[in-house]
């Protein structure tokens, strides 16, 4: 048996359609990406993910990128309510595959929260203020996570999508970090990997207990990376990140069993 779950959804037929909020619309080539996907579905099985896949939603343009549907906690499943209106029936199709998993609660209006604003550290919960995360639905996170003694901070994020478009974790100590995206920073007591200078998009890492996947656009970051001594993958998500996405946005991994 795998140690990690892993949703994900198949790339959609309208990912051209995509929001974008910080990058330049491009042409993206669809039969790529999802030859991308299908190699980080890979990566993730070789890491020792189960792959539960949620089924393909052709019309909805953004609905790989299923992160920003769900956190998962040792005891809860948080089905969010995405800021941007276009992302919200992604939600149902996720909700019915965490429910074999953990008990479900939802973010409701007038609250909006993005999983990519989501960064789970131990007990504490850093939560991006973002166009797509609000207060409403931050106070909504600190209720429902209360009774397991999870702690939920406020990080105003400026520049970019998301907070972990911003600062990601590599281990409960270590966060790799975009400092120039944080209007808060709230991680000076963390070791800090800071991503390489040319390189400014490549805080976003995905971490599945001790391995790390980062795209394989950021060469000198993962040379960073190795150099404090993780253990490293890359996978090249060009087609993604056009979409503005990256490693963490495709998938929902968490522990197959709570203990
Ligand atoms: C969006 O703007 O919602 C998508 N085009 C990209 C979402 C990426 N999500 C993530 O990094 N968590």
């Amino acid at each position: 048996m795998s140690s990690f779950i892993a949703i994900t959804r198949p790339v959609s037929q309208a990912l051209a359609n995509c929001e974008l909020s910080f990058v330049d619309r491009q042409d993206i080539d669809i039969q790529l990406a999802r030859q991308q996907h299908q190699n980080y579905l890979d990566t993730l099985k070789k890491i020792g993910c189960e792959i539960v896949p949620a089924p393909v939603l052709d019309e909805q343009a953004d609905a790989v990128f299923v992160e920003d549907t769900a956190l998962v906690t040792d005891q809860l499943a948080i089905i969010t309510r995405p800021g941007a209106v276009s992302r919200r029936q992604e939600c149902a199709s996720i909700a019915a595959l965490l429910q074999d998993y953990r008990p479900l609660a939802h973010i409701a209006a007038p609250g909006t929260v993005d999983g990519g604003d989501l960064l789970l550290i131990g007990q504490q919960l850093y939560v991006g203020l973002s166009a797509r995360t609000n207060p409403a639905g931050i106070a909504q996170l600190q209720t429902l996570l209360a009774p397991q003694a999870i702690s939920v901070h406020t990080v105003r994020t400026q520049g970019c999508l998301h907070l972990k478009s911003a600062v990601t974790a590599l281990d409960d100590e270590t966060v790799l970090i975009q400092p120039k995206w944080l209007v808060d920073d709230p991680f000076q007591a963390y070791r800090r990997v800071v991503v390489d200078a040319t390189e400014e998009h490549a805080a976003n890492a995905l971490r599945i207990g001790t391995h790390i996947v980062l795209p394989a656009s950021f060469p000198k970051t993962a040379e960073r990376i190795q150099h404090q001594g993780f253990t490293l993958d890359t996978v090249d998500v060009s087609e993604l990140q056009k979409a503005e996405g990256a490693t963490t946005c495709c998938s929902i991994v968490f522990k197959a069993q709570t203990s």
